[in-house]
């Protein structure tokens, strides 16, 4: 007899319906009595996740992933930035057929737990789109949080460490005088730090031209070639000849009163890297980003001992496993993890919190591809983190402002955050649906197309 019945016949001797309701739900189905984690499960939370809903909007043309907790006290909900522009789809899917059911029910007010609980869901985790998903499910909470306790996010943390958040922002061009126009654009717009990236002539050079993407488009027309075919061209050693040329030109005629910043972006042989981290040390670099790829990291201990540059890493980690190295071995000075991508702000505070201990400082990565819920996650999370290092900033248009009402503020190179409880920004669906991602192709094809002249493939 199953314990139920067995409780049940036991009750009917006495009569007492009270002890049969009593009995089952102290009991559970193979008649031990529940543990206390059993018996809060059978419970239901006052304030419940109801609903986890995506959604997909492109308002610069940038693929964004958006998502949305509701619960059960009317108008209360939360957003978070699940941002993979790269595989957008992939994200949507993960959020809604997998999260969405695990959540439903679920105490909303247990951030950690649902972190926790959710990261294992898929056994295997650590990830892209898992991990994309786990953190607009982890902000949106966050959100939720502040807006019920009626304080901004980074009260939650512990309040402001500082007024107002630095950053930097991304002069590029074709020529080293485009550079140091848009340098000196950006000090007289009354920014302190400026990455400068210059295309290398001939060549598809990461950051050197728009925003959009990794590479810039190749310098040779190639419109009668299939997307998914097209070749950008790379060559290394030309390019880690050129920067060292740039920082000097910046320097010569600009000055010494602006912090100069570089994105490596992971696509030199290690032993080049390594070289041109030495090279522009006079020049003295705020930083100088991703030498190496994650697979690469272990050059770190070569690098390090050789140089006083400051180095920035990290857009690309999943997993702890790739930070914990680094950081506790103090092998870098910024760490610049997608908030977006690693577990949202439950996992950032973490890592924030490590780096402290090592005097490694925050510059979470901020580009297009986060949506502006993630940069105002960024932003809190900086406003509250005393090791703050930077912020890789970005100018919202007109048509983000009005689809995200509440982004952040820029003003004198300083990110503001609103005020307003939670993370203090929202979200017009109406708006956001005539702004719909691209699916045709179904997502950005210049990823995967780098290659040396020889036809070697390349990192992005
Ligand atoms: C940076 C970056 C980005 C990435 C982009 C990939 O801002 O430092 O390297 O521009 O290339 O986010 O989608
Ligand atoms: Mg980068």
């Amino acid at each position: 007899m199953d314990r139920r019945h067995w409780l049940k016949s036991a009750a009917l001797g006495t009569g007492a319906a009270a002890m049969t309701a009593f009995t089952e739900a102290a009991f559970g189905a193979d008649g031990r009595p529940d543990t206390i984690a059993e018996k809060a499960s059978r419970g239901t939370p006052p304030l419940r996740i109801t609903d986890v809903q995506t959604f997909l909007t492109a308002p610069a043309n940038i693929r964004l992933v958006v998502v949305k907790v509701l619960t059960n006290e009317p108008g209360l909900y939360g957003l978070g930035c699940a941002t993979f522009t790269q595989r957008a789809r992939a994200v949507e899917t993960a959020v809604n057929t997998f999260l969405k059911p695990f959540l439903i029910g679920k105490d909303v007010t247990r951030i950690e737990d649902t972190w926790q609980s959710v990261f294992v869901s898929s056994y295997w985790r650590n990830g892209p789109v898992l991990g994309n998903a786990l953190s607009g499910v982890d902000m949106a909470l966050w959100d939720i949080l502040g807006k019920r306790a009626g304080l901004p996010v980074y009260q939650l943390l512990g309040g402001k460490c500082r007024e107002a958040v630095d950053t930097y922002r991304h002069a590029a061009g074709k020529t080293f005088q485009d550079v140091e126009d848009q340098v000196r654009k950006f000090l007289a717009e009354g920014y302190r730090h400026v990455r400068i990236q210059c295309e290398v002539p001939g060549l598809s050079t990461y950051g050197a031209g728009g925003s959009k993407g990794g590479a810039t488009g190749g310098p040779q027309a190639q419109d009668d070639i299939p997307l998914n075919r097209r070749v950008d061209t790379w060559e290394p050693a030309p390019y880690v000849r050129l920067v060292p040329k740039l920082f000097a030109h910046i320097r010569e005629k600009i000055g010494d009163e602006v912090e100069l910043l570089h994105d490596i972006h992971e696509r030199v042989p290690p032993i080049l890297a390594i070289q041109l981290v030495k090279d522009v040390e006079k020049f003295r670099p705020y930083f100088m980003e991703d030498p190496f790829s994650p697979e690469d990291v272990g050059y770190f201990k070569t690098l390090r001992p050789q140089t006083s540059t400051p180095l920035a890493m990290g857009e690309l980690f999943n997993n702890p496993n790739e930070w914990v190295d680094l950081v506790s071995g103090r092998l870098i000075d910024f760490i610049r993890i997608h908030v977006s991508q690693v577990g949202g702000l439950t996992m950032a505070k973490k890592v924030a919190a490590l780096c402290e201990f090592f005097s490694v400082r925050t510059a979470w990565h901020g580009p297009g591809d986060v949506s502006p819920v993630g940069h105002a996650c960024n932003v809190h999370l900086d406003l509250a983190t005393p090791n703050f290092g930077i912020q890789e900033a970005k100018l919202f248009n007109q048509a983000e402002q009005d689809v995200f009402p509440g982004c952040p503020e820029l003003k004198d190179g300083y990110y503001f955050a609103t005020d307003k409880p939670g993370f203090g920004i929202d979200f017009d669906e109406k708006l956001a649906a005539k702004f719909p991602i691209q699916d045709d192709p179904p997502f950005d094809m210049r990823w995967g197309t780098l290659r040396r002249k020889d036809g070697t493939i390349v990192k992005p």
